[in-house]
């Protein structure tokens, strides 16, 4: 008979925009990823169907969720609904566990990806460790001496929702100005839409600021200073020693780079290295996969 630790982990990463499937063998080897728009009706069990749809069940010896939203003993919230709207502490394990037999891990997917590239990526080697994603929603994963952070409640690294503008537009977690407002894939279509005087996507933005439209480059000079303080904040409260960026505006060309010569502005004892994840748009996968083995 096979032990569970040698057959492949299934890995279902849900994000705002997304949803993608594969088997994780091995700690990092991917196979049969798939991918689908993320059904963004409110209704948890629409989340599984789409995941039905995309992944095989049996032969696994683990399944793994990183998961968009706050996670708490197996239950998914969203913290900003905008970003996935979703009803408030939907059974996302037991309702896993009914269609793939047996019972998940499940992680936020900032903090799986932080899990992730700790482990063996941007943030190997580091004791202190902080990932960003910058995507439909802005997301942290946290490790703090060599451990991931979630919290009790599943808050923790929740960095997108402190506070960068106040008196700035209230964000869909109940706050006003929070960095997710400001800098986060969503933040830049609203922003674009509203002073382009068209409506745009965030790709839409970056294509415009590089043909040298001054209106969408200052709209991405806001969001890079509003992030490069999120990561001093974030610095003077645990002493980060890297950061590592990922998500789609994260890696967008240039972006890094906008991100460390802005950083050079800061005192610098605020200042830490920024590089770029290395496990691309699949650490989100990996991570879960590496924190479902770890269980098993
Ligand atoms: C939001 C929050 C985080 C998430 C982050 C990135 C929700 C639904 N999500 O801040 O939990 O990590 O977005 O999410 O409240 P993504 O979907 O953009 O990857
Ligand atoms: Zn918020």
């Amino acid at each position: 008979m096979t032990a569970a630790s040698d057959l492949p982990v299934l890995a279902i990463d849900i994000g705002g925009t997304k949803i993608a499937t594969a088997e994780v063998s091995g700690g990092s080897s991917i196979a049969n990823r798939r991918q689908a728009p993320t059904p963004r009706t409110g209704r948890g069990d629409d989340l599984i169907a789409a995941i039905a749809e995309l992944a095989q069940d049996g032969g696994f010896g683990a399944v793994a969720v990183a998961t968009t939203g706050i996670v708490r003993d197996g239950a998914l919230t969203a913290l900003n609904p905008q970003t996935l709207p979703i009803e408030d502490g939907y059974p996302l394990a037991s309702v896993i566990e009914r269609a793939f037999g047996m019972p998940p891990l499940v992680v936020n997917d900032a903090q799986a990806a932080a899990w992730a590239e700790y482990t063996l990526g941007a943030g190997k080697g580091f004791r202190n460790f902080a990932f960003f994603t910058v995507s439909t929603g802005i997301g942290c994963g946290l490790v703090v001496d060599g451990r991931l952070q979630s919290g009790a409640t599943g808050l923790a690294g929740h960095v997108g929702h402190t506070r960068s503008e106040p008196g700035g537009i209230l964000c869909g977690c109940g706050r006003r100005g929070c960095l997710e407002t400001v800098a986060s894939g969503t933040a830049l279509a609203r922003l674009g839409s509203e002073r382009l005087g068209r409506k745009v996507a965030a790709p839409d933005v970056f294509s415009a600021a590089a043909k040298g439209n001054g209106v969408a480059t200052k709209i991405i000079a806001g969001a890079v200073d509003a992030l490069v303080n999120g990561f001093a904040d974030l610095t003077a409260s645990v002493d980060v020693d890297c950061f590592a960026i990922g998500g789609g505006v994260g890696l967008a060309p240039g972006y890094i780079e906008a991100l460390r010569v802005r950083s050079l502005d800061l005192p610098q004892v605020y200042r830490r290295p920024i590089v770029a994840a290395q496990a691309g748009a699949d650490a989100g996968l990996l991570g879960a996969a590496m924190l479902a083995r770890l269980r098993i």
